[in-house]
């Protein structure tokens, strides 16, 4: 795992409807990620907010979606700025709502397509993020880039995306809210989400396992989209889209011990997380306590138990 950890701010906000992601960004910074980071032996560089540029005259065929110009941008300034701190280490996304991973993971796939290495994904979020711009009712666009890294759907005016990830290297973990029209897709491109109901049944070190064998397997690279939505509501509640029956505390913060222990998280995204609907901060704080899990916090050294 690389430990040069390159900040990319992504204060995107056109992807939903609930105003106050743009204040992500700063709501880690003054949470002190940055400073986290150096006390666990991190190098850090924060590259800033990137600035997408001025939005182009387009429009989609279906009227719900709303912010398509702004968010088309947003993806164009993303993928290259994710392209450019991939090359430089790694790179941790500081959202900014959801739709911001139409962006970071194209850069982080062009990345991937370069250097010969199959990219996964471990999408943590209680939504599959399964639409395409042609089938969401809501049109929040921030319910759209599973569909758009698996290079499935029609995107419209986006950039089509590099080198699209196959179905069985996308993994959807903590699911519980899944609409129709995603549902149907996911079936017919044949990928079962880790639902909550799975991690009731069997908890979370096996399913998590499974993947991440097939990660090392195949010596692939990993990116981790981690919406605040993952995490249940009670210990999260800076989220426009809250989702009874998350993960708890200890569960979110062993998935990212396990993380770490495997050594092969090779970019992050933290996304949806909304500064106005915090609590002193908490949310913000908990975000990250849970990247410091995932770049090696823990109290005792312990032998490497996920592989
Ligand atoms: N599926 C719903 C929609 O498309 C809700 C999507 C909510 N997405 C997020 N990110 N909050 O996971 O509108
Ligand atoms: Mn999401
Ligand atoms: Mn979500
Ligand atoms: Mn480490």
């Amino acid at each position: 795992m690389n430990h040069h950890c390159i900040l990319v701010g992504a204060p995107v906000d056109s992807g939903q409807s609930n105003p106050g992601c743009l204040m992500g960004p700063a709501s880690y910074r003054v949470a002190g990620l940055a400073e986290t980071l150096t006390d666990l032996g991190c190098t850090v560089d924060d590259r800033g907010d990137v600035a997408p540029r001025a939005p182009a005259p387009v429009s989609s065929r279906n009227p719900a979606v709303h912010h398509l110009p702004e968010t088309v941008e947003w993806t164009k300034a993303l993928a290259s700025a994710g392209e450019a701190a991939m090359a430089a280490g790694f790179p941790i996304f500081l959202g900014g709502d959801h739709s911001l991973s139409l962006g970071s993971v194209a850069g982080v796939a062009a990345h991937a397509r370069q250097q010969q290495r199959p990219l996964f994904v471990l999408w943590l979020d209680a939504h599959s993020d399964f639409h395409t711009p042609m089938t969401t009712s809501s049109g929040n666009l921030h319910g759209t880039p599973m569909a758009y890294i698996a290079g499935l759907g029609e995107f419209e005016a986006f950039p089509p995306f590099p080198d699209p990830v196959p179905t069985d290297r996308i993994c959807l973990f903590g699911i519980r809210s899944v609409d129709t029209d995603e549902r149907k897709a996911l079936h017919a491109h044949g990928i079962t989400p880790v639902d909550m109901r799975e991690l009731d049944e069997r908890g979370f070190v096996a399913p998590l396992c499974g993947f991440l064998d097939q990660v090392r397997a195949a010596n692939g690279l990993l990116h981790v989209s981690l919406d605040v939505d993952f995490l249940d509501p009670s210990i999260a509640p800076a989220v426009g889209t809250t989702v009874p029956g998350g993960a708890t505390f200890r569960e979110a913060h062993l998935v990212m011990e396990m993380l770490h222990e495997s050594q092969l998280v090779s970019s992050l995204d933290l996304v949806e997380l909304n500064p106005f609907l915090d609590e002193r901060g908490r949310t913000a704080q908990l975000m990250v306590d849970l990247t410091a899990s995932l770049m090696g916090r823990k109290v005792f050294d312990r032998v490497n138990r996920t592989n």
